[in-house]
């Protein structure tokens, strides 16, 4: 079986290795005597590089002159992760890469092992943001992805005496895969004010006038799909003072320190990614990151059209953007502005082009990330666009009062504008507006925010407006890349690596899971992916943890409806009750590693608290001779991306355990399936679509359903009595006992359970939680079903993949076609 399903084919002459040594002595000017690991990344990154740049100019200038129909996907985050593995693989000559670093001396994962991750995002919506574009190049889609350049992406965790500490991340030096494009700039406005005039032709117009300009410079990305010569573009923006008049003046004047202080100012626009997830926290900075890169974004989109010079009626026929949550959803007003403001038309006319050329993806119903901005700060920072917000307003309302006549109180939920002190704007409700098409991101959570969130909009607009499109991974990363091993023996079963590129293909696994020699081999690849990650947890933690121990894993961002608390206080039970074992019960013990990750953002307190006690019970329960082998606990530090590669292939089990109706999707549930883990979590988000698809008796699901949680949650707060689970008591009784350091650490944790109504249902889940553990280990004793539970889950798992999703946002919103480069 050829290692690379690659159709496209260069040149054997041209094999890397030559071009990385010319790289290494010429462009980073090192002789190959003192070339280090690092200046062997740089020679080997520089080298793919040329070969993605020659098939990302052709693809441009392809898309360019066929001229039809773009995609653009605008999101604050892009979390793309390391960029040389995936360029190798994609271009096809990664085997031909480990040959020649061979030849220097090196190892190909220590070279690879050199890459800063480019971690320009949270977590789940930044990660799936560069799931999509990977799909989207992969089946050739003219789409381009546009974001932001931050200069600090997300921070770097450190634990430090069990507590999280935050490092910045400064990731820009010697980053080979960027390109600044100094040419293409665009001046941004922000503050001043709005002057009525009259035109020439008598009607009445605006304009923003007296405002800061700050310069947006683009920096393009290259994005490679896989098996085919097309590479898309992402482009970043980067702020930078306007280097117009106005700063010379300054110089001039003598006033050299003002106009530093004036370019440091600009510059902080792109300098950091907020590292809040699911937490909306209304600052100013914020919504200036989010006017600077929508407005950059739609004058280069609209630029783009412009020069095709059709009428502007045709402009929802070449372009169709969409909106990954409401962070973008100024792009609405800005293309409303741009086209009565400065194109004339008229308003109708230019909001249907608006309307139809937008889409909105909502991630989240929890009441505390939903955006909301105030209206005196966009007054003071955008005055124009809140003029056009209060007008679309004022449209809105009055076709739902015609539909809905004498209802008030319809008509104050649905407004754009919140009536409290001071007044806000609704993003969501905007872009809802604002868009054809709103989708969900699982079936359980696209029900949701129509019958919860967004349920007066289903009547006002009907049903149609509203759509799912359950999200995926790909393929390439979270299995060809991250699982060679996996991945190459299912090619060898199945006759090749279509399944790369057609996922559905891994059903015809299946017919292999009797198979003796397989279910080894299956069985030998995870074995070797949990020895690399105890090795990994040795060297980083010191702890020494049992490969042949079922590894349970949760990492994700930490988050109290994620529930890592949950997953700690089992922990702990686990713990007293191995404690209170007789030396022969506990051989009975199947042994344990329960692994965590994840990152607190740096001002959420309850989820640094658990940060912090996973942390105390690791020190405890791993030095605790007389448990031993028979469970450890480790916290991995600053997970990311490059980590989650890691990870993923080495779990038995992993937890996706948030409380029911609150997870959107989830996406690390299908990288961890993919490789051949099992599952424990709630019926909440993907996970239900997940057992449709694997079956039931491959998943361990628990706890409470969706529809019951709201009357729970009731009862918690005005039932009579509000007892707590009596294991879950003794758990809380150990924590009070100080066995994990100060009590009072964590009282906040424990109180939230018992004084503050268990909002996220802990204590109601816990019993079937941790009854659920037990069955967990009485499968993983059967050694011969749990493989045959493995192989089938991972042949079930086609529809998981973001080529399904890009083709059905393709097809049911925004009506676009593949391009193929290198055919006519
Ligand atoms: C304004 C602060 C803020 C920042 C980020 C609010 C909300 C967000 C994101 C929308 C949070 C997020 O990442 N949501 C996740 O999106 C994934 C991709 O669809 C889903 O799989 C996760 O369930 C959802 O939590």
């Amino acid at each position: 079986v050829p290692m690379f399903g690659r159709s496209v084919e260069f040149p054997a002459d041209s094999l890397p290795q030559k071009e990385l040594v010319r790289h290494i002595e010429t462009t980073l000017a090192r002789s190959l005597y003192n070339c280090d690991e690092n200046a062997a990344y740089s020679g080997t990154a520089l080298a793919f590089r040329d070969r993605l740049i020659i098939e990302w100019n052709k693809t441009q200038q392809r898309q360019t002159f066929n001229d039809q129909k773009r995609v653009y996907y605008l999101s604050l985050e892009f979390l793309m992760g390391r960029a040389l593995d995936n360029a190798m693989l994609n271009v096809g000559l990664k085997d031909a890469a480990r040959d020649g670093l061979k030849d220097l001396g090196f190892r190909i994962e220590d070279v690879i092992g050199q890459e800063h991750d480019a971690a320009l995002g949270n977590g789940g919506l930044g990660r799936l943001a560069a799931c999509l574009l990977d799909s989207m190049a992969t089946l050739n889609y003219p789409a381009w992805g546009y974001g932001l350049r931050y200069r600090y992406g997300i921070f770097k965790q450190e634990i430090v005496n069990g507590y999280q500490m935050e490092v910045p991340d400064y990731w820009l030096d010697n980053n080979p895969w960027e390109f600044p494009r100094h040419e293409i700039t665009v001046d941004i406005q922000f503050y001043g004010c709005v002057r009525k005039y009259q035109a020439e032709n008598g009607k009445i117009m605006h304009s923003w006038e007296d405002a800061e300009i700050v310069q947006a410079v683009a920096y393009d990305v290259p994005i490679p799909g896989y098996g085919t010569k097309t590479t898309n573009n992402l482009r970043l923006w980067s702020s930078k003072a306007s280097s117009g008049e106005f700063d010379f003046q300054k110089f001039n004047a003598g006033d050299y320190e003002s106009a530093v202080a004036d370019e440091q100012r600009a510059e902080t626009i792109s300098a950091v990614l907020y590292p809040n997830d699911n937490l909306e926290r209304g600052k100013e900075l914020r919504l200036k990151q989010q006017y600077f890169w929508c407005a950059a974004s739609l004058y280069d989109i609209v630029r783009r059209f412009k020069k095709s010079k059709r009428a502007w009626s045709e402009f929802p026929d070449q372009v169709a953007i969409q909106l990954n949550d409401t962070h973008p959803t100024l792009a609405i007003v800005e293309l409303q502005r741009i086209l009565i403001d400065t194109e004339g038309l008229e308003w109708d006319e230019a909001w249907n082009i608006v309307t139809k050329s937008f889409g909105y993806t909502n991630h989240t119903v929890l009441p505390e990330a939903l955006e909301k901005w105030s209206v005196p700060l966009l007054q003071n920072l955008l005055p124009r666009h809140l003029q056009i917000i209060y007008d679309v307003n004022l449209y809105f309302l009055q076709i739902v009062e015609k539909r809905f006549p004498n209802d008030r109180e319809m008509l104050s939920r649905v407004s754009i504008i919140e009536e409290s002190h001071p007044k806000m704007v609704r993003m969501a409700h905007l872009a809802i507006i604002g868009s054809h098409k709103v989708n969900g991101v699982a079936e359980l959570h696209s029900d949701l925010i129509k019958t919860t969130i967004f349920k007066d909009f289903v009547e006002i607009y009907g049903p149609d407006r509203f759509t799912n499109v359950t999200n995926g991974i790909t393929p390439r990363r979270w299995l060809h890349q991250a699982n060679p091993r996996l991945s190459a023996l299912i090619a060898e079963k199945l006759g090749g690596y279509e399944f790369l590129t057609d996922l559905t293909l891994l059903d015809k696994l299946e017919a292999f899971v009797d198979d003796k020699k397989f279910r080894t081999e299956w069985a030998e690849i995870k074995s070797a992916n949990k020895l690399r990650l105890a090795r990994y947890i040795k060297e980083t933690t010191g702890f020494s943890v049992n490969p042949d121990a079922l590894f349970d894993v949760q990492v994700k961002r930490i988050h109290e409806y994620k529930r890592q608390q949950l997953n700690i206080f089992g922990v702990i039970h686990r713990y007293l009750t191995i404690k209170a074992m007789s030396a022969e019960e506990r051989k009975k013990v199947v042994p344990r590693v329960s692994i965590f990750g994840g990152k607190a953002a740096p001002g959420y307190w309850m989820a640094k608290t658990v940060i912090h006690l996973i942390n105390k019970v690791s020190f405890v329960v791993n030095n605790d001779a007389d448990v031993g082998d028979l469970l450890k606990v480790i916290f991995i530090e600053d997970y990311n991306v490059s980590k989650a590669e890691m990870i993923c292939p080495a779990s038995d089990l992993s937890e996706h355990i948030s409380t029911a109706g609150t997870e959107a999707s989830g996406t690390s549930n299908m990288k961890f399936v993919l490789s051949g883990g099992l599952i424990i979590g709630t019926c909440d988000g993907a996970n239900i679509e997940i057992t449709r698809e694997i079956g039931e008796q491959n998943i361990f699901l628990f706890g409470t359903l969706a529809e019951d949680v709201e009357e729970l949650r009731h009862r918690h707060v005005y039932g009579q009595t509000f007892q707590i689970d009596s294991q879950l008591a003794k758990v809380f009784e150990a924590i009070k006992g100080n066995m994990f350091g100060d009590a009072g650490d964590f009282s906040a944790l424990t109180a939230s359970v018992e004084q503050h109504g268990d909002f996220y249902l802990v204590s109601d889940d816990f019993n079937s939680y941790v009854t659920t553990h037990e069955m967990v280990d009485e499968a993983f004793k059967n050694r011969e079903e749990w493989l045959a539970k493995s192989i089938t889950s991972v042949a079930r798992m086609g529809f998981f993949s973001t080529d399904r999703v890009i083709n059905e946002y393709a097809d049911s919103i925004w009506n676009v076609e593949p391009l193929e480069v290198g055919k006519d």
